[in-house]
This record gives C-alpha cells, structure tokens and sequence, in this order.
C-alpha cells in the first residue's frame, strides 16, 4: 500500500516467531499506534478517492458520451482498487485485540464493497470499465415506435402509466427491453471479475459477501428475509387475486385469465414493482378519497423546484435544518432537452460533508412527489451522519438509508395535504379503503419485487443460474413471487433484468423490500412520540419536533454501531417487525378478503 506506514501484522507475526515477543504490554501498545495509524491513513486516501469518483461520476451521469464514461471508470477503477486493497490489509487485524470501535471499522473496510474487483490492475480496469459502461448504455437507452418517434424512458413510463390500451402497453413494454440486450455479454463478465474479488477477500461469492453485510451471518440474513416475506404474503396474494378480476373486468378473461399470472404491461409501471397508477382501475366503489393528487399538483402550480421545497419543508417543520444553498445551485431537477442523463432518481454526497445533491428528471406528478421524499430522506440522512468518521458515514443498514424519505412519505396524509393547501377537504373515514388501496398498490405490491431482484442475482453470482438460462430464471422468479409473467415470449437475446436500473447499475436491492417493512415501523414509532390518536394510516407527523428529535437522533449514528442498536433508538426494538406493515393495512386487508369471497390466490 502506498502511503499507508505501518509494518503489516504478517511480517509482525513472522518477526514475533523468531524472537519470542513476550513484551505483551508494549507489543499491545505499538499494535494500537499501528492500527490507529492504518485507520487514519485508509480514511485519508479512501476520502481523497471517494470525491474524485463522485465527481467523475456526476458529471459522467448527467453528460453521458464515451469521454466522461472513460473518465468515470477510471476514477472507479482507483477507488475499487483501493478499497480491495483496505479490505486485505484489514484482514492482517484480525486476529489481533483491538478495540470494539476499531473491529467494526476493520470489518467494515472488509465487508462494505460492492463491487470488488481481483487484483490483478488489467482485470480491474475491465470491471470499471463493464460497470461504467452498462450505467451508460441504460442512461442513453431508448425505443424508436413504429410510427418512428423516438422515446425516451420518462416518455414510456408514462405511457405505461396511462395507457389502457393493451397493444400499446406490449410495444413500449418491449420497446423498452431492446436497451438491455447488449449488456448481457458484459454482465456475465462482470459477474464472474466480481465473483473473482469477492473469492479474493475470502468470501465463497458476491453474492455472500453482499449478505455478509447487516450485522449477522450471511445465512441468517437470507432466512431473515424469508420469515418476513412469509408474514406478508397472504395480504400480497389477496391484493394480487383482487387486482387480476379487476384486470380481467377491464381486459377481458382471454387476456387475462383469473386462474393465471399477470402480463407485466398491465400494472402501470415499466416494471410491474409498483402498481398505484391503476388505482382507477381498481378503486373500491364509494370509497374513493375524491382527489388525485398528480391534478392537485398541477392545479396548485406545483413546478418541479416547488415540489423540492415542499419535502424539504417537512423536513425542516420538524426540526431538520434547511438543505445548503449549494444543494439548490448543484442538483438536476429537470430532463435537460439537449444531452443525456441518467435520469433514475438518486441522491449525492459529494464530499461527505456539505455538498450533497440530488439527480432526478422530475415529472410532476404524485408518485413523483413521493420520490422527492424519498431522495430527500438520503440527503437529511448524509447531513446528519457528516460529523461521523468516514467509515461510519452511511446507514446503520442499507435498508434504513432507503426507508427515511419513505417514512416521511408516509405522512402525506389527507389532513397534511389540506394544512399546506394542496386539497380543499379531508375525505371522512368512508374513504380510508381508497385511500388503502391506493397505498398497498405502491407498497405492498412492490414486496415481492423487493426480494426477488437479489434472489436473481445471488443465484447468478454462486453460479446456480448460468448465462444460458439468466432470462429465464428472472421470469420464473417472477412468476413465483410475484404471480407476474412476460406479456410476449422473450428471444433468445433478450435480457430483461438488464432493463432494470439497479442491475447495470449494481445497487443491491434486498435494501428496498427491507424499507417496505422497516419504513412503517419508523412510522408507527414516529407517530408514537408525536402524540398521535388517529388511525395509523391517518398519522402525519408533520410539525412535530419530539418525532423530528429521535428521527435525528437515529441518523446521526450513521453506521456507527450495529442496525439493531439504530433501531432500538427510535423502534425501542432491536428486531425487525412485520406486524406495523401488517396493522397498518388491517382494514384494507380485511376488506379484501371479502371482496375476493374466498377466491385463492392462483399463480
Ligand atoms: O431506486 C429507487 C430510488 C433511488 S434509491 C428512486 N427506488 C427503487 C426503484 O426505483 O426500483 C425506490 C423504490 C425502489
Ligand atoms: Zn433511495
């Protein structure tokens, strides 16, 4: 390691066995100078490497062409070097005593990569580069029709969103999926130049390592995940049964059979995850809250920037302080018209410290607004944990970072939007199943999808699923958790996964099927502390100071200390628990299981 100066514990080891080394006191001593001293000069270098990837990064992602893609990769390239580097020279303590702050540190340089790379500089660089790339090629993706318009991802969500026509909805949903078909050769090297890092730090496969990563062993976190999806599924099975005779009303039961899976095109999203865009389809008859809030918005003159101000205005109603200036000058809010972006909504810290931003072509819609507090949960998340050493600047477990702004999201209550002037009236009681309804299309619906995205990509990295059958055994994943099946058979080719952000994009995904339970958690103990009498689902906590104080309280820990011991402050819980999930969609639960009058989930 080049400017790290401290003697590596092998050759300590070597020079001990030649000599005997029985001062232990002072050998203690010097092994405490010497571990100090590595953790000061990793933070240094790992600091140093981190913004000069971020900005190569940003500016790759929001002027994609072949020069700042080279650019990024190369900055990516030193940072994964570097970081593999750490992990091995963290491996030399382990058998050393350390303190327990200075384990979790060297665990953590050990364990948090997500793409390690061998070591072998040639074998590096083409790691970089693949991933760099299939960032690129997903950013840049569009689909010409066949009238000949060129569409770029934002248009087609759209039409996804509102079309109702089924043949559209198949031309645009295939449409978008001949951007992933050239990734497949470079995600398939890409696994196995990962799977080779990861066998390098000791580790069976990536997709071990990547488990490795939430304060327990990496088997029990699989099961973890298995337990909590079996405590879910029957409300998902009752949603889906529900969803596909509504479907089949619309569509028509040649199209879709109530005894089969879903066509992925008919959910209102490009990926089948979320389905709150065909809540007319489905709004339970007299209970329809009245308002949609897309039209709200628009009504109100709502613009992209005013949407922004708005989430961070919850924020600070509840004691956050307001985002820096620079946030405003330095973040992409808009589509630019004249060059390509990655548009995929994310959040940015430049410099650990205050330059934090965020990237998202904002539509100005409702679901889009629910994003921006999504993103905007990130960014009060860096804020808080700034004044953290490097390594604990991060969440307490990937999960929580995505849960925060969804939290908040929570309280976009009827009651909130009528006291910051968005609707008129508060629909009464009689039209919580509406606004249920609307909800568990968004969040319960997406729970399968949460965990199915990694169970893909751990079989692929243990070598379970081969290049061969990748496609395939993407959409038997999907069949079987989430009933959903392609609505047209897929080529040879084709590469759906691909389609998918986070898969060229790399971004574990097990974190958001753990925000779609953990953020109603958050919520239920927030409205705790604010006093709340209502409903569950009726709770803002909007203004409140005492929520907004243990919130904070959570994030500055950072990643400081176990998830369990984050959780206890705000939950008083150290285990992750379904039943606020559960609680919360009670009444819409029940209300289904009548509708469906028995009818049994079929897939
Ligand atoms: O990727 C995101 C965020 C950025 S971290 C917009 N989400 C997942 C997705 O879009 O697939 C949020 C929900 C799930
Ligand atoms: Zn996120």
């Amino acid at each position: 390691m080049n400017n790290i100066s401290i003697m590596p514990l092998s050759i300590i080891t070597a020079i001990c066995l030649m000599t005997g080394c029985n001062n232990t006191t002072n050998d203690n001593h010097k092994e405490n100078k010497n571990i100090e001293g590595f953790i000061q000069s990793v933070a240094q270098e790992k600091r140093r490497l981190m913004i000069l990837e971020a900005q190569a990064s940003w500016i790759n992602q929001n002027f994609i062409n072949d020069d700042t893609t080279s650019l990024a990769a190369l900055a990516k390239q030193k940072l994964i070097e570097a970081n593999v580097r750490f992990a091995m020279d963290a491996a030399n303590y382990d058998h050393i005593t350390v303190n327990d702050d200075q384990r979790r540190t060297l665990n953590l340089l050990k364990q948090s990569i997500v793409l390690p790379s061998p070591l072998d500089p040639k074998k590096s660089k083409k790691l970089a580069s693949i991933s760099t790339k299939m960032n690129s090629i997903y950013g840049q993706g569009t689909y010409i029709d066949k009238l000949g318009t060129e569409l770029s991802l934002g248009d087609m969500a759209k039409i996804m969103a509102e079309s109702r026509d089924y043949d559209e909805l198949v031309d645009i949903w295939q449409g978008w999926r001949q951007i992933s078909v050239p990734m497949k050769p470079l995600y398939t090297q890409q696994v196995s130049l990962a799977n080779e890092g990861a066998l390098s730090l000791g580790y069976q496969d990536l997709g071990v390592m990547w488990r490795s990563n939430y304060d327990m062993p990496a088997q029990q976190f699989s099961a973890a995940l298995d337990n909590q999806w079996l405590k879910i599924k029957p409300l998902y099975d009752d949603l889906n049964t529900y969803v596909k005779h509504k479907l089949s009303d619309k569509y028509g039961k040649d199209k879709m059979p109530i005894d089969g899976t879903i066509p992925a095109h008919l959910l209102g999203n490009m990926w089948a995850q979320s389905w709150g865009n065909i809540y007319d389809l489905v709004a339970p008859k007299n209970s329809d809250p009245g308002y949609n809030l897309t039209a709200q918005l628009n009504k109100h003159g709502y613009d992209e920037v005013k949407m922004v101000k708005t989430a961070e205005n919850f924020f600070t109603s509840i004691g956050f302080d307001p985002l820096p200036d620079s946030f405003w000058q330095k973040s992409l809010f808009t589509k630019p018209a004249d060059r390509d972006v990655v548009c995929h909504a994310s959040a940015w810290s430049m410099d650990g410290q205050d330059d934090i931003r965020i990237k998202m072509c904002i539509e100005k819609t409702g679901e889009d607004f629910a994003t921006i507090h999504h993103e905007l949960g990130h960014s009060f998340y860096q804020r808080a944990y700034k004044d953290q050493p490097i390594f604990y600047q991060n969440s307490a477990n990937d999960g929580i970072h995505e849960a925060i702004g969804d939290t908040i999201a929570l309280s976009i209550t009827p009651k909130y939007l009528k006291e910051i002037g968005i609707i008129d009236h508060i629909p009464d009681e009689s039209k919580d199943i509406g606004l249920l309804m609307k909800m568990a299309l968004d969040k319960v619906a997406f729970i399968p999808f949460g965990l199915l995205v990694d169970q893909w990509r751990w079989q692929v990295f243990s070598g379970e699923i081969k290049p061969e059958n990748y496609n395939k055994a993407w959409w038997d994943l999907r069949k079987k958790y989430q009933g959903v099946s392609a609505p047209v058979t897929r080529g040879d080719n084709a590469f759906d996964p691909g389609a998918k952000y986070h898969i060229p994009g790399n971004t574990p995904y097990s974190r958001y099927f753990l925000a779609h339970i953990q953020q109603f958690e958050f919520h239920r103990a927030l409205c705790d502390i604010a006093g709340n009498t209502e409903s569950i689902h009726r709770c803002s906590i909007y203004s409140s100071k005492a929520a907004g104080r243990k919130l904070e309280q959570m994030l500055q820990m950072g990643a400081s200390q176990p998830w369990q011991q984050a959780y206890k402050v705000l939950t008083g819980s150290e285990k992750m628990d379904a039943s606020a999930i559960l609680d919360y969609f009670e009444p819409l639960h029940d209300w289904l299981k009548v509708q469906n009058k028995g009818d049994v989930c079929h897939f």
